[in-house]
């Protein structure tokens, strides 16, 4: 069974006809409508579409419904796509013959291998940094981590157990299907940015995802991240050490500045050490559970 699956806060201006379209190219559309306060669950409900009601708590909590809806359900293939009408529901059948006929578990539609794509210069440069620190973690090489418009096969749909609630739900997944050790690729798709825009601040919205993307790929890789930098200090640290301890020695000369520099420079790198072997050795704990 092939689920075409929706993420909808308030979006009673396009969920109609986003059900609507998308149901020529699927099983059954769900729709996750999340507490909103408009007539979005009726008037999904009235195009054709299944909806799940539940307290709102953000983007990442209707995908991880949407998940458990599919797993449930043993659905063969779930694609997502966003309420707000930026995804065109025609595409759907690009990302689910990509999984077949690629044989992948999950197809990014990315909206970066477009030329024709209007997204702002900002937009895109926040999009392309988060990418990047995403890819850093995943050792994938995808340009779009944040679309909200992929398909994922049903081994993905059994592995993937996303926790976050808000938008870094996107780079979240993409860590799992790293570490469960799944299949990525992309395709090219097309979004619209006319109309409706999203009410919340852009900037501290991005600020908020890249932030969290870096808490992913630093537990991810907790000894770069942590250990390289804390032994740097270390080694600094170190150094400055051994100016003090020439000065002493040589004429009694006390340079209280390479002392203190010294301490508290060798400490935070023991910190910084401790902290990526505390990590690292958790990851590993955790990482066959998850
Ligand atoms: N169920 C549910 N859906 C949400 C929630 N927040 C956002 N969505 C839906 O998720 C999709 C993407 O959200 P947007 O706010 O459009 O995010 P975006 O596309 O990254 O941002 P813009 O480009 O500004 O539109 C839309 O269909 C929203 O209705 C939520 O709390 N609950
Ligand atoms: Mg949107």
């Amino acid at each position: 069974m092939k689920l075409a699956c929706i993420p909808a806060y308030n979006e009673e201006n396009s969920i109609s006809e986003i059900v609507s379209k998308s149901l020529p190219h699927v099983d059954r559309v769900v729709v996750c409508d999340d507490g909103s306060t408009d007539s979005t669950a009726k008037l999904a409900r009235d195009a054709g579409a299944i909806v799940i009601s539940q307290q709102n708590q953000g983007y990442g909590a209707a995908i991880s419904s949407l998940f458990e809806y599919a797993r449930k359900e043993n659905a063969q293939i779930m694609v997502t796509l966003d309420g707000d009408g930026q995804h065109n529901p025609n595409q759907i059948p690009l990302l689910v013959d990509a999984i077949i006929t690629h044989n992948v578990d999950v197809v990014i539609g990315s909206r970066f291998l477009d030329e024709n794509t209007k997204a702002s210069t900002y937009r895109k440069t926040g999009i392309k940094i988060i990418t990047s620190a995403s890819n850093y973690g995943t050792n994938f090489k995808v340009s779009d981590s944040q679309s909200g418009f992929r398909a994922y096969s049903k081994d993905a749909i059994d592995a993937i157990h996303p926790t976050e609630q808000g938008m870094s739900v996107s780079t979240e997944i993409l860590l799992k299907i790293s570490n469960k050790g799944l299949s990525i690729a992309e395709v090219p798709i097309t979004i619209s940015y006319e109309g409706d825009t999203s009410e919340q601040n852009p900037v501290s919205h991005g600020v908020g995802v890249l932030m969290n993307t870096i808490k992913y790929v630093s537990i991810k890789h907790p000894l770069q991240f942590y250990g390289i930098p804390g032994l740097g200090l270390i080694i600094v640290g170190l150094i400055l050490g051994g100016v003090f301890l020439e000065g002493y020695l040589n004429d009694q000369t006390i340079f209280y500045g390479s002392l203190l520099g010294s301490i508290i420079l060798f400490l935070l790198g023991a910190i910084l050490s401790v902290t990526a072997i505390i990590l690292f050795s958790m990851a590993n704990l955790i990482r066959d559970r998850y």
